[in-house]
């Protein structure tokens, strides 16, 4: 506990919800002393020199005199290795029995007693003491995993309560490997109540000038620098800047681009643990070069990884292919939406959406916070202060505004739906102890217990709870506190690491399922909606997830400091989490917790409406962020950024289709299509907005120009429509109304126009062509949309647009002429 939450402590025992909070911790704290093995003797272990090998598809077994390695390349081109037998599957991440073996790719003799696996896109080689590389084919490394090392329990476990408690938690012993594990390291806790986990640390080296990204939504990000970096959701407590980590999402997803190529690397397990980088250094003639390090050291759980190599947007491709399409969200999810934590009645709902509509700024959706729950209990309402909820989510649809609800996972102990929940299965929904009693935590409504998502037969339960919101007129969902979070003054805010769950049938603790909680509340919810309106796409998002999430909807960025900090931060964490295959997300504009200047406010709207999703949100205790509270300029400004949020709407639409078919997220950085160019992998304040803009955000207080690093090819200013060719660096005026958005020339971009759908053409250089991809909005159900390929060239002195059939395209307007 840092000197500010002591304070914090010390300051809320004197309430409720603050003596709640002591009382939950020093319970879990006191269910881990009890339930959790205490360390006890270990013994290091590391594989020993190769004594055979086994020839298996896609590659083979390499045994070793402690452990044995499992190598396979699957079609398509991805890699698998494990060690000590795990499987690719039963996965959280990873889709469906994970892609087949490469029939074509076989175990070979390679030189020094190693072995290797040859692919057309990569090869994996094995030394003999069980060092694994990842080469191109040209045969240059791009990744170096050293052989791993474990510590395992010696002996007889140390003695703990739990060991003479058994409890209904004994009934998963036995079933090993679950969702979250896999093999003999990888049992995620199956053994009953607190089994003792082999820890385990992995080393691996890359090129000296590569730069680490992902790793989750990072605030430190998008590059990640030398340090230190937690693999365990957590809700950072009342807001985050760039120093705070770990955050919400967190995943073992690193994304490495060097000049030698890109590669994604995923360990596929969900327990808590650590990633050290460390960037390399050059020797630059002076001496030799330095490699990069990642070190990850994991609590327990199974050591199994994969590798994707190729460009960025062939490995972003490849890790959708494993662990599934992103959800595309509904049309009008991809407007300007409207939040506050406190809107407190139906009245000043209205009256916020019609300052909107008399302003004619245009609003696609506002969310309710938990103050529109009655006491703070999910799936209910406060029919007070907001009587007739369905009425008003008519009357404001009726105006184009969508309302959508946030949900909490905890559950008030005592409730009805508590109560409905102890019926769900044998022993009901919650979360139990190693006893079998119900875990309690303090929430917002109290004292609260946790579904437990990592069951089915719950997710099946809590999916149908969303009926209650749809027919309370709302039209999506918004994911809270799903970490999840449990209010405690020391320690994490979260369930005692001892808490059972049933991790798909194959039963663990809560070291092996925190990680994936939200995932799972995700997709209960997801499941739910889809059951219950199979021919609409949900519109979800969630604060917390993990790999995969995006399967389910999307993210925001949590409680981020109001600050010029806070807003870099912001745009860190949506370019890391697309790194990491979540192409929807986008912070609270604005920030969380205080109140901007109009300045910082303005520019937070200008970066925001660049982003998936675009939202104002506060605190309760924080300053307004509709426009108009800013002042008249800001408000004059924001109508221009809402406005402009509006035309390219159809491009958003493109690129959240583009996104399910492709894996690209629509915001990339800088380095998407030219990671050999260094100076651009360093560039962190700029990204790219699908292939045809280049966004420039101004993130400085007082700045009214700023440097604008760029990519290859001729670039507009879409303002000024002055031409610039890359690569290079160019300086351009940012005043207060706009910030530089440069058009790539020969895109096409799918704008709104005259109440359908244009296409702005950006002229291609002189005696050079164009072209882009349209995907139009094909209604609100799961339709895949038609892909529209338009051909751009000059005919003469005229740039002439065409269809894939070659006839003339329609609602074209060429700009940069
Ligand atoms: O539900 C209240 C807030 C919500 O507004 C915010 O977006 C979440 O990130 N919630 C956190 C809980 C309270 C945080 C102090």
């Amino acid at each position: 506990m840092d000197g500010r939450d002591l304070v914090r402590a010390v300051a809320e025992l004197g309430t409720a919800r603050g003596r709640g909070a002591w009382r939950s911790a020093w319970r879990h704290r006191r269910a881990d002393a009890v339930a959790l093995p205490r360390r006890g003797a270990e013994r290091a272990r590391v594989p020993g020199p190769l004594t055979g090998t086994e020839p298996r598809p896609g590659g083979g077994v390499l045994r070793f005199a402690r452990s044995e390695l499992l190598v396979r390349v699957t079609v398509g081109g991805a890699v698998f290795w494990s060690w000590d037998g795990a499987e690719p599957t039963p996965s959280y991440a990873v889709t469906g029995g994970g892609p087949e073996p490469d029939p074509r790719a076989a175990l070979e003799a390679d030189t020094g007693g190693g072995w290797r696996v040859v692919s057309e896109r990569v090869t994996v080689a094995v030394s003999r003491l069980g060092a694994v590389e990842v080469r191109t084919p040209g045969g240059t490394v791009l990744r170096r995993e050293l052989p791993p090392r474990w510590w395992e329990p010696v002996g007889p476990d140390p003695e703990t309560e739990a060991d003479s408690a058994g409890g209904p938690a004994g009934a998963d012993s036995g079933d090993r490997a679950g969702a979250a594990g896999g093999g003999r390291a990888g049992a995620g806790g199956g053994e009953g109540a607190g089994a003792r986990e082999a820890r385990w640390l992995s080393r691996a080296e890359v090129p000296a000038d590569a730069r680490f990204f992902g790793l989750g939504g990072r605030a430190a990000g998008p590059r990640l620098r030398d340090g230190a970096y937690r693999l365990w959701n957590t809700d950072p407590k009342g807001g985050f800047g760039p120093g705070d980590d770990p955050l919400y999402i967190t995943m073992p997803v690193q994304m490495v681009v060097a000049d030698a190529g890109t590669h994604l690397v995923f360990h596929d397990n969900t327990w808590d643990g650590r990633v050290v980088l460390r960037e390399g250094e050059e020797g630059a003639g002076s001496g030799p070069d330095r490699p990069g390090t990642s070190e990850l050291r994991m609590e327990g759980g199974p050591l199994r990884c994969w590798v994707l190599v190729g460009t960025p947007a062939r490995v972003l491709q490849g890790w959708s292919g494993l662990t599934g399409a992103a959800a595309v969200p509904p049309e009008w999810a991809l407007g300007y939406q409207h939040a506050r934590w406190g809107f407190g009645s139906a009245a000043e709902v209205r009256r916020v959406v019609s300052g909107y509509r008399e302003r004619g700024l245009a609003l696609s959706a506002v969310h309710l916070d938990i103050d529109h729950y009655d006491g703070h209990r999910v799936f209910t309402v406060d029919e007070e202060k907001f009587p007739d909820l369905p009425g008003l989510a008519e009357e404001l649809r009726g105006q184009g505004v969508r309302l959508v609800s946030i949900v909490d996972p905890a559950v008030k102990a005592g409730d009805p739906l508590h109560a409905a929940g102890l019926e769900v299965g044998a022993q009901g929904a919650f979360v139990r102890d190693a006893r079998g009693r119900e875990v309690r935590g303090e929430v917002w409504p109290g004292e609260c217990a946790y579904p437990d998502f990592t069951d089915p037969a719950v997710r099946e339960w809590w999916g149908g709870l969303y009926g209650e919101r749809l027919a309370r007129g709302f039209s999506g969902v918004w994911h809270d506190m799903n970490e999840p979070v449990s209010f405690a003054p020391f320690g994490d805010a979260t369930l005692p690491r001892s808490a059972r769950h049933a991790l798909e049938g194959a039963g663990g603790d809560h070291r092996a399922a925190h990680n994936v909680y939200a995932l799972g509340m995700a997709r209960a919810g997801w499941e739910g909606l889809v059951r219950l309106r199979p021919d609409e796409r949900p519109f979800l998002f969630s604060r917390s997830g993990w790999a995969g999430m995006q399967r389910y909807g999307g993210t925001w960025s949590g409680d981020v400091e109001t600050g010029w900090e806070g807003l870099r931060a912001s745009l860190a964490l949506v370019l890391g989490l697309g790194l990491c295959g979540v192409p929807y997300s986008g912070p609270d504009v604005g920030g969380f917790g205080g109140s901007p200047s109009p300045e910082l406010y303005l520019r937070w709207l200008q970066l925001g409406s660049y982003l998936p999703l675009f939202r104002t949100h506060s605190a309760i205790w924080a300053g307004r962020r509709e426009p108009w509270e800013f002042g008249p300029e800001v408000a004059e400004h924001a109508r221009a950024v809402l406005a402009e949020r509006e035309r390219l709407r159809p491009y958003f639409v493109t690129l959240a289709h583009l996104a399910r078919r492709t894996g690209a997220p629509y915001v990339r950085p800088l380095w998407w299509g030219a990671p050999e160019d260094r100076a651009l992998r360093d560039c962190e304040d700029a990204f790219l907005l699908g292939d045809a803009l280049l966004v420039a955000p101004v993130l400085e207080c007082g700045a009214d120009r700023r440097a604008i690093r760029l990519p290859r090819g001729r670039w507009y200013d879409t303002v000024t429509e002055v031409a610039y060719e890359g690569p290079g660096q160019v300086l351009l005026d940012a005043p207060r109304g706009r910030i530089p958005v440069l058009a790539r020339a020969g895109s096409v971009l799918p704008v709104r126009s005259g109440g359908g759908v244009g296409l702005e053409v950006w002229a291609p250089a002189r005696g050079r062509t164009g072209g882009g991809v349209v995907i139009r909005d094909p209604g609100p159900g799961f339709g895949a949309g038609e892909v529209e390929r338009y051909a751009v060239r000059w005919a003469g002195d005229a740039v002439l647009v065409e269809t894939e059939a070659g006839a003339p395209a329609e609602g074209v307007t060429v700009r940069g002429l």
